[in-house]
């Protein structure tokens, strides 16, 4: 959390003082060096997870400015640089043949062992005998039949994606997709530094750990019926201490929210160290496959081919998802992972969605894209990543783990840059706006010259497009990983004519929005929120050089029917505060504030990925109601692997709002607020999370692990839990199974 701009001196030189009493403690966390159950040995944090008022360690204490956070002082050096710098489209991640990857992917994980780095040897507990302790294997899956690739037969891997988890570097292979004109003139083949504003400093190995080491963020595309190996390595330093103070060097990547079996959906306890890798398969099948549409017959269920037409795939076409994001979730982590720059973005292609404007087939929508390829065109639909970022007096990227009702930045960025302008043309675009924050929430509005809110079209919610689109002036309050993709028609301007995307979401504190301004308020610089107001820029620089071929139609993609289907099960969860721990397991249990009570069963449990909360049966419908325990708080809720229907908010299906009227996989209560959802636990089996993606929440520990145990196969009643080692993986059985689990 930062100082408003506008604080006193006094203040700013208090907020200081704590904040390097605390760095040194900060530090020691996130090496390992010591846990959180040693602070609340020392009594320096509460059970609660609360900073004990310590003079000179908590910002809380003997303040004059009590209950007001100042754990930072404001992040130097931004003064006049809005809208100064170019905002990068994505840096596309090469997509190479399965045979392109050495050694080639197997099923099961690849157990051969290589020598270990002696730091990790050494910082891991070790059995005396070299020939064991010194050798690990160097995929860091976990080995056997429940962690091999579901259904591998049925979906061979065709296409190849091979990315390394590294401290930041210069790119000198960015690859925006676009020519540079759609750019904003950006030249693709000068070096791309991994700095936030040309006049900042560039961001240090250890400060920032993105996917390939480099800026932009990197957007992976790919299509129904082409299945992707993902092959992720862990190059990040050996030495846990080398961290730049936050950040943890063993990672585990969830492609959100991809419908793919556990073993690819990167469990919170299914991370690999430094040197390993990961193979991740990505089968991109619509759900359903096994029950719908089993013999691809129908033309809405598809993937674009080469030529322009399309690929008849299996399942159900209702079921089509669009836009996916993919981010590390290392248990008790994921903040300062994600924060650190272990984010992408994933555009899915189908029939629907063709990523093509002018092939019309009656299938096709035709959404913005353009019309150079076949499909995948992203000359005109444009993917952006807000995140709000912090850094200290060095200009190097900041985080302070001790805000545990969620961590603020008082620098506003897309696509990693701060603030920057985008070029447009006169001509609609879509983007695919993902909220990639730590804790933050944005309200989006688009404002002209006047500051009047100008009409945006709403198209589709997290992965999903609507039934519907639904013309707005500003968006609902987006939650931490939700997507909203929406269409800007710039055609009303004038060539010359400036726009911009304007924050309206005013926080105090990570705990949940404080207000929701008017766009005057927004643009008034009155408020003490740095992240409020202006944070990126259209400029319109001239008319599209071929007609704009692109539409948004009535009618998108209609809900799946789930009325033939019974409801086999209902279950609820509460998200609270004041979270207790029953287990504890030295590796698999974590302790927090936060928590989730499960079917009113009574007490708040902190996360352990060790229990299991439910395990609904493979095949049924169930229907779970998510309640937020308080109103002093929001939680985007998100449960991993099938796409949900809102049947109601607070009870009533007339408080659902038509933008989420489609299918989602982020939830968010809103204070004192519950939300009831259907989904089905179909096609893939294995373990699976639900949790706050207020990463803070989630990381102190708000989140439970469900599974699906009956999927045939390998999976039996209450799988095995996975603890990683350097030297392998071991298993040992759940620690807790709740009595309403199964
Ligand atoms: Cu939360």
């Amino acid at each position: 959390m930062y100082l408003p701009w506008n604080a006193s001196r006094v203040r700013l030189a208090e907020a200081r003082h704590a904040q390097n009493n605390r760095l040194e403690i900060v530090r020691a966390l996130s090496w390992g060096q010591i846990t959180r159950r040693d602070l609340l040995k020392w009594g320096l944090i509460t059970v609660g997870g609360l900073l004990v008022p310590t003079h000179g360690l908590s910002p809380f204490a003997t303040s004059a400015y009590a209950e007001v956070p100042t754990g930072f002082p404001p992040s130097p050096g931004f003064l006049g640089l809005e809208f100064t710098q170019p905002m990068p489209r994505f840096d596309l991640l090469p997509r190479r043949p399965v045979t392109f990857l050495n050694p080639a992917p197997t099923k099961e994980a690849n157990t051969t062992l290589h020598r270990l780095d002696p730091v990790l040897v050494a910082s891991h507990p070790t059995t005396g005998d070299p020939n064991i302790d010194n050798f690990g294997p160097i995929e860091g899956r976990p080995p056997g039949p429940i962690w091999a690739h579901q259904q591998w037969e049925v979906f061979p891997p065709k296409v190849a994606i091979e990315v390394a988890q590294e401290g930041a570097k210069a790119n000198t292979v960015y690859d925006p997709g676009v020519p540079s004109h759609l750019n904003s003139g950006i030249d693709p083949t000068k070096p791309f530094p991994p700095r936030f504003h040309p006049n900042l400093p560039d961001q240090g190995p250890l400060a920032f750990w993105t996917f390939n080491g480099t800026f932009p963020p990197k957007l992976m595309i790919g299509r129904y019926g082409e299945p992707i190996l993902f092959r992720h390595h862990n190059r990040l330093p050996y030495d846990s201490t080398k961290n730049g103070g936050f950040g943890r060097h063993t990672i585990t990547t969830h492609e959100h929210n991809g419908h793919h079996g556990a073993e690819n959906d990167g469990f919170t306890g299914a991370f690999v160290y430094p040197g390993q890798f990961y193979d991740y398969h990505y089968p991109i099948v619509l759900a359903g496959l096994r029950s719908i549409n089993t013999d691809a017959t129908d033309p809405r269920a598809g993937s674009p081919d080469d030529a322009g037409g399309t690929v008849k795939v299996a399942g159900d076409w209702h079921e089509t998802m669009s836009t996916h994001w993919f981010h590390d979730h290392m248990f008790s982590f994921t903040a300062q992972n994600v924060y650190k720059g272990m984010a992408g973005m994933f555009n899915i292609y189908s029939a629907l969605d063709r990523g093509n404007e002018a092939v019309d087939d009656g299938v096709n929508l035709r959404l913005p894209s353009g019309t150079a390829k076949p499909w995948g065109n992203l000359d005109y639909d444009v993917n952006l990543m807000l995140a709000d970022k912090a850094w200290d007096a060095d200009g190097q990227l900041h985080f302070d783990i001790f805000e545990f009702d969620g961590f603020l930045g008082d620098v506003m960025t897309v696509n990693l840059v701060y603030r920057p302008f985008f070029e447009v043309e006169r001509r609609k675009y879509r983007f695919r706006i993902l909220n990639a924050s730590v804790s933050r929430f944005f309200t989006t509005a688009l404002a002209d010259a006047s500051g009047t809110a100008q009409p945006m079209i709403f198209i589709a919610n997290d992965g999903n497009l609507l039934p519907h689109p639904v013309v707005v002036t500003e968006t609902d309050e987006q939650g931490i990983a939700e997507r909203y993709d929406i269409v800007i028609d710039f055609s009303r301007y004038k060539v010359g004519d400036r726009l911009w995307l304007v924050n309206l979401c005013e926080h105090e504190n990570g705990k949940k929005p404080s207000k929701d301004l008017t766009p005057a308020e927004a643009l008034s610089g009155k408020s003490a929120d740095p992240c409020v107001g202006r944070y990126l820029e259209f400029r319109i620089v001239r008319d599209p050089a071929r007609p704009d071929l692109s539409r948004v139609p009535d009618t998108l993609i209609p809900n799946p029917d789930l009325s033939r289907i019974p409801v086999a099960r209902e279950r609820v969860f509460e998200f609270n505060r004041g979270a207790n721990q029953t287990t504890n397991d030295p590796d698999t249990t974590f302790f927090g504030p936060w928590g989730i009570e499960t079917d009113n069963q009574g007490g708040t449990l902190a996360a352990d990925f060790g229990r299991i909360s439910a395990a609904p049966r493979f095949g049924t419908r169930e229907i779970w109601t998510l309640k937020n325990g308080g109103g002093g708080w929001d939680h985007p809720v998100h449960i991993h692997f099938e796409e949900g229907q809102v049947l109601a908010r607070d009870g009533s299906p007339g408080n659902v709002p038509p933008w989420e009227t489609g299918r989602k996989d982020v939830y968010r209560l809103r204070p004192g607020g519950s939300v009831t959802i259907t989904m089905q636990f179909r096609d893939f089996g294995g373990m699976f999370m639900e949790h706050c993606h207020n990463t803070v929440h989630e990381d102190n520990a708000m989140l439970l692990r469900w599974e699906i145990d009956d999927a045939g196969g390998a999976f039996l009643k209450a799988l095995p839990t996975p603890i990683p080692g350097p030297q392998g993986v071991t298993f040992m059985d759940p620690d807790d199974i709740l009595p309403t689990a199964f």
